[in-house]
């Protein structure tokens, strides 16, 4: 029984579906979305990682390193619904691609592996998705591996998610003899056959029918006393009907207040059909929405989802291919047509879309239009960035870029051949473009070109980029992490006078600031002014001097965070007081109060949890240590050692291959980041300066 194929029965936002596999690196979303492709017909062939020919792992260094990079955004249809999604990277140092996905999805598929449960990654992607109020359901994956157990995995869901899972599933079999489900909805059993591409329904077999409905009635409770009306047919009837059961479940979801949890092996292309019967059931639509909102005019402005309504998207992510330079879209409203001039709503340019197309697995679908609800890319597109919107014209409203994370970890990068450095530059600038985590800046001391970003391997991956993909040879220097300076001990009433006579107009202003220490690493300004001894355009452009100051520290020129100045008072000038007087006073203000005032180095840390057999727990354990790393938990297990520890990123360099070594390749770790922490004195005196 196969439902794919089905044609698109309406055109309407409710038959579509936005959504993102997330989860941490590994756990099967790749080979997930490669299933999803062909279940659906939107491919012949099933593709695998391990053999370099999944569809949206298609980068040449994705496919040498089994690893997603990229978000990559493909297209099919399920039961009459288009089914846009989004395969993101697990790697903690690309979560940036995550980041602008999430900020154009409605819904979402986390992904967790059946043995290893909840892991460090798949609980920040969770956050992310928090944060987003992105509605998900689960799917617990690689049920077929040796050690798989779905009530583990489910209670880890529970435990580190904090989420209600909402298990609609029974597995039936094992580990190898995994073969099928029970749907707890329908009670029904479905089985997939080894070497078929299909499966079939039946009764529940007679062995597992009481633990079936005992499930059964577990998942009628749980919904009841989390949905209202679920409660009041359950006082009723003292059970639930599945068309009740599938009502609260999709509520619940959408209101983030449960997780379905469904089960399989993408592996094995097992579980693949009813997860996408779920999406189409438990995920929103983009009718389901709320209205976007944006700035138009200085003000807030709301746009609803309504194809009849101005032309209104989000470019989220920008790539060069074979067929030109893409632009990924996200409409909210209205309709693009091909050949359509749009309105980049920030800088009031306008540009022409040349193509639209829908990506369809490894091929592109020539389109005619595109409309509200819709993710395709476009042609034709030179200047929209992720981030940029583009409006009908006439009709701007400016929504909110996503949020871009801070580098942590910077290289130098120099041409090898003195000839190329135009050409190293000029593939700087547009890897710059498609990945804003990545930062170029050129070091006014050294001359140096300086590649900043998320991590190791997203340098890495970077300078690979630019040998493979624009031909150009570059050496690459050690990588150096990203350090911030704080302010530990504020000062009070520091009077600044910015006086400057040398024919012409002069210069003068005069303020006077208190700088104190805040908990977040963030910077705040007020003006306390009172009276209109400063006026607020003066304020504001004091403030802009002291964001000026903060790019160079006193200690050793890092960028400064984790303050709050306050303008106390100041005086003004009838003729030579203006808006440039006042933001250099405010530059030379702060950098004198941060040169008074107490201020301490701060590193990025991370937090790692390292795998390891468990004979080799002891050296791990040690080796943390000596890289001032503070252990927080560790748990054995089967043979197998799990450690958490906080450790400084400055010390992580070159880690993988030393635990590679150690463990003769047995041992993993991953990294989350875990914030700012001060550098210990000894440790900061031995740093050279920036
Ligand atoms: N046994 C088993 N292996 C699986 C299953 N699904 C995926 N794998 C394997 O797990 C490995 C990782 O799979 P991917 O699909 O690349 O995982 P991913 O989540 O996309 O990884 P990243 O994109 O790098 O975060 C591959 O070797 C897959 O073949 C499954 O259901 N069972
Ligand atoms: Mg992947």
């Amino acid at each position: 029984m196969r439902a794919n194929g089905r044609p698109l029965t309406t055109n309407s936002l409710t038959a579509v579906r936005n959504l993102g596999i997330l989860a941490h690196v590994d756990a099967g979303k790749t080979t997930l979305t490669e299933r999803v492709l062909f279940a659906t017909g939107a491919t012949h062939k099933r593709g695998e990682v391990h053999a370099g020919t999944t569809v949206t792992d298609y980068d040449p260094q994705e496919r040498d390193r089994g690893i997603t990079i990229f978000a990559a955004a493909v297209s099919c249809t399920w039961d009459g619904h288009r089914v846009n999604l989004i395969d993101t990277p697990g790697h903690v140092d690309f979560s940036d691609e995550v980041e602008r996905s999430l900020r154009v999805l409605d819904g979402a598929v986390a992904v967790f592996d059946a043995v290893a449960g909840v892991e460090s990654q798949s609980e920040s992607v969770w956050r992310q998705a928090d944060r987003h109020g992105v509605p998900r359901i689960a799917f617990v994956n690689k049920l077929d591996r040796a050690g798989a157990d779905l009530d583990t995995a489910v209670a880890s869901i529970r435990e580190r998610l904090g989420a209600v899972p909402l298990v609609v599933q029974l597995p039936i079999g094992r580990e190898d003899a995994f073969t099928g489900v029970v749907d707890l909805l329908t009670m029904r059993a479905l089985h997939w056959h080894a070497g078929s591409d299909t499966y079939e329904a039946g009764p529940v077999p007679e062995p597992l029918r009481e633990e079936a409905d005992r499930r059964r009635r577990l998942l009628e409770e749980t919904v009841a006393e989390l949905h209202a009306e679920a409660l009041e047919e359950f006082c009723t009837t003292s059970a639930l009907t599945g068309r009740t059961l599938a009502r609260a479940l999709r509520e619940l979801t959408l209101r983030g207040d449960g997780v379905v949890v469904l089960c399989g092996s993408a592996y094995r292309n097992r579980g693949i059909e009813p997860l996408l019967d779920a999406v189409l059931a438990y995920l929103p639509s983009p009718a389901d929405m709320p209205p976007v909102r944006g700035v138009a005019d200085g003000a807030e402005q709301e746009r609803a989802p309504d194809p009849a309504g101005p032309f209104t998207a989000l470019a989220f992510k920008v790539t060069a291919t074979a067929t030109g330079r893409l632009t990924y879209l996200r409409v909210y409203a209205g309709k693009l047509r091909k050949g359509a001039t749009v309105l980049d709503a920030a800088t009031g340019r306008t540009e022409r879309v040349g193509r639209i197309l829908r990506v369809q697995a490894d091929r592109h679908e020539e389109r005619e239009e595109a409309g509200a609800g819709d993710i395709v890319a476009v042609i034709g597109l030179k200047a929209a960035r992720a981030g940029t919107t583009l409006c009908a014209p006439g009709a701007a409203l400016v929504l909110e870029p996503p949020s871009v994370a801070e580098p942590v970890v910077s290289v130098a990068v120099e041409a090898r051949r003195a000839g190329d450095t135009g050409r190293l530059s000029a593939a700087l600038m547009r890897l710059a473009e498609e990945d804003p985590s990545l930062v170029v800046r050129s070091d006014a001391e050294t001359g140096q070109t300086v590649l900043s970003g998320m991590g190791e391997l997203h340098l890495e991956v970077a300078a690979e980029k630019i040998r493979s993909g624009h031909g150009v040879e570059v050496v690459v220097g050690r990588p150096q992490v990203s350090y911030r300076e704080t302010v530990v001990r504020g000062v009070t009433g520091l009077v600044y006078r910015h006086v400057k006579q040398d024919g012409g107009a002069g210069q003068f202003a005069h303020v006077v600031v208190d700088v104190e220490p805040l908990e977040e690493a963030a910077f705040e300004f007020r003006s306390a002014v009172i009276g209109g001894r400063v006026p607020p355009e003066y304020a504001r452009a004091v403030e802009a001097g002291c964001r000026d100051a903060l790019a160079e520290g006193p200690l050793g020129g890092h960028p400064v965070t984790g303050l709050r100045v306050t303008l106390t008072d100041g005086a003004t000038h009838s003729k030579d007081s203006s808006e440039m007087a006042f933001r250099a006073a405010g530059r030379f203000a702060l950098r004198e109060a941060l040169r008074l005032s107490a201020v301490e180095l701060l590193e990025p840390v991370v937090e790692v949890t390292v795998t390891v057999p468990e004979d080799g727990v002891g050296g791990v354990l040690g080796d943390l240590a000596a890289r001032r790393g503070r252990v927080s938990g560790s748990t054995a297990g089967s043979g197998t050692a799990v450690v958490t520890a906080t450790v400084p990123l400055a010390e992580l360099f070159g880690y993988a291959s030393r635990l590679r070594g150690r463990t003769q390749g047995r041992g993993t770790f991953t990294t989350r980041p875990a914030g700012l922490a001060p550098v210990p004195a000894s440790v900061a005196a031995a740093l050279p300066a920036r």
